[in-house]
């Protein structure tokens, strides 16, 4: 089942104005940036008020990136809603039993060493929805 939610994410054009943009106007801290050449993303995840909520930017890397497209269709904004589980296989296969679809057949690498699928949004309400396993479940997750 999924734990909480992991983190919300937001397709940006530019990273580093986005980072300054959350800092300066909300006090967000940015706690990790990287890229991931897989998905075609340069992404930050930041803290929300000292506590476990996070929201994650994601800008394009290339021009055939999810995020490239996305920002080409439907502009800057909400991207993504990710939740927390133990086990992204088991997850994901609950989900296909449900007869909805996983993008992928198997999990893929996402921030920080998690592992990640994703359920078709046109299955979920209009919704990107990210499962995400983390390398290591802190305890109280
Ligand atoms: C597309 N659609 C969306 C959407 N993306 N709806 C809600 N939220 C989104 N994010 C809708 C489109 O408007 C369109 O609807 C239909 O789905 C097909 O979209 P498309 O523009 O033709 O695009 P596709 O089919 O080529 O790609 C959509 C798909 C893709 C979700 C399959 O974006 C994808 O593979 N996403 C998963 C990977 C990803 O997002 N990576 C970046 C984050 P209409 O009605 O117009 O037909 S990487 C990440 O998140 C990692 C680092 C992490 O957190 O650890």
């Amino acid at each position: 089942g999924l734990l909480r939610i992991d983190h919300v994410g937001i397709a940006v054009p530019d990273l580093d104005a986005a980072i300054e943009f959350y800092s300066s106007v909300f006090g967000m801290t940015c706690e990790h940036t990287e890229e991931n050449e897989e998905q075609g993303v340069r992404e930050a995840m930041l803290g929300v008020g000292g506590g476990p909520s996070r929201l994650q930017l994601l800008a394009p890397l290339r021009e055939d990136s999810p995020i490239a497209k996305f920002l080409t269709k439907s502009g800057p904004g909400l991207q993504q809603l990710a939740y927390t589980v133990s086990n992204v296989e088991e997850a994901a296969d609950a989900i296909r039993a449900k007869g909805l679809r996983l993008l992928y057949k198997e999990p893929k690498r996402g921030t920080a060493g998690s592992r990640i699928n994703f359920v078709h949004p046109k299955d979920c309400g209009g919704v990107l929805v990210e499962l995400v396993e983390p390398a290591v479940i802190h305890p109280g997750d």
